[in-house]
């Protein structure tokens, strides 16, 4: 089958709700050699934010929406298993999570998968974590960066005081801060004195290689 055609099929998967299918098209468009970062990107990505704009207008509601997002996550399961081995010694090593009140982890999950295929140490702090958190595991881990995701507008201040946290804790020197999220955009970045903002997880990746000095 044609990439163009599977990778509708998985756009559409999600508008329908359907995880099964988008277990199968994932599946398939791999065994047929379409990379599984297009799959995710051109694919499942924009029929789930299709189906965000159709909430939006009240012509989904929640419980769609819940459907979308599981099928959403085993398909994004199966493209990151096929995502290529990161090289064995680390290149960084990156704290992400998503920030406190917000459950959204789905690109949180992707930015995380994709870094480690490119050779990150990644430690995935899970979503509705708190800005100490963020802070604690860092300094556990001895970090590079903090990776944060925000996406709703409520939840967006706490990407702030995980600067703040950092500044309190006597530590923002140690590490560069990145944000994130639907709702996210260089100027908030700007404003609350992160590092950098990234739009999507290549962008991710090509900014945090940035800030370390690796491009
Ligand atoms: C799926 C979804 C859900 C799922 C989440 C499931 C899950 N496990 O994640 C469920 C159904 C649970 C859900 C719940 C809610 N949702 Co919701 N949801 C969405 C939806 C449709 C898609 C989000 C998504 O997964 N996108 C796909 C991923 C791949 O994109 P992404 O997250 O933007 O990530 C990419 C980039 O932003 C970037 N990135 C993201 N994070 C980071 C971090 C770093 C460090 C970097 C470098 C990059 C990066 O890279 C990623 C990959 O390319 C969005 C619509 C939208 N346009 O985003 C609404 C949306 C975010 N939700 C919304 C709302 C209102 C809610 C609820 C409040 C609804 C309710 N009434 O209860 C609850 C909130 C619950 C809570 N406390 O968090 C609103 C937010 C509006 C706002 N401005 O505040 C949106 C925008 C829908 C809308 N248009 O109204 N939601």
């Amino acid at each position: 089958m044609a990439k163009e055609e599977l990778i509708k099929e998985a756009r559409e998967s999600l508008l329908s709700y359907d995880k099964g299918k988008a277990e199968d098209v994932a599946k398939r468009g791999i065994a047929e050699g379409v990379s599984p970062q297009e799959l995710m990107s051109e694919g499942f990505v924009i029929g789930i934010r299709e189906l965000g704009e159709k909430f939006d207008l009240g012509e989904v509601f929640l419980p769609e929406l819940m459907l979308a997002a599981d099928a959403m996550q085993a398909a994004m399961e199966i493209c990151n298993a096929a995502l290529p081995a990161g090289e064995s010694e680390s290149r960084g090593t990156i704290v992400i999570g998503t920030v406190e009140g917000d459950v959204h982890d789905i690109g949180k999950a992707i930015v995380a998968a994709y870094l480690r295929a490119n050779g990150f140490e990644v430690h995935d702090i899970g979503r509705d974590a708190a800005p100490e958190l963020f802070v604690e595991k860092a300094m556990e881990v001895d970090a590079n960066i903090i990776g944060s995701s925000a996406l709703l507008t409520a939840t967006l201040r706490v990407q702030g005081e995980i600067e703040e946290a950092l500044a309190e804790a006597g530590v923002r020197d140690r590490f560069k801060t990145i944000v994130g999220g639907a709702v996210c955009t260089q100027g908030w970045a700007d404003e609350i004195g992160a590092d950098a903002f990234a739009k999507d997880a290549s962008d991710g990746i090509r900014k945090i290689e940035q800030l370390l000095d690796l491009a």
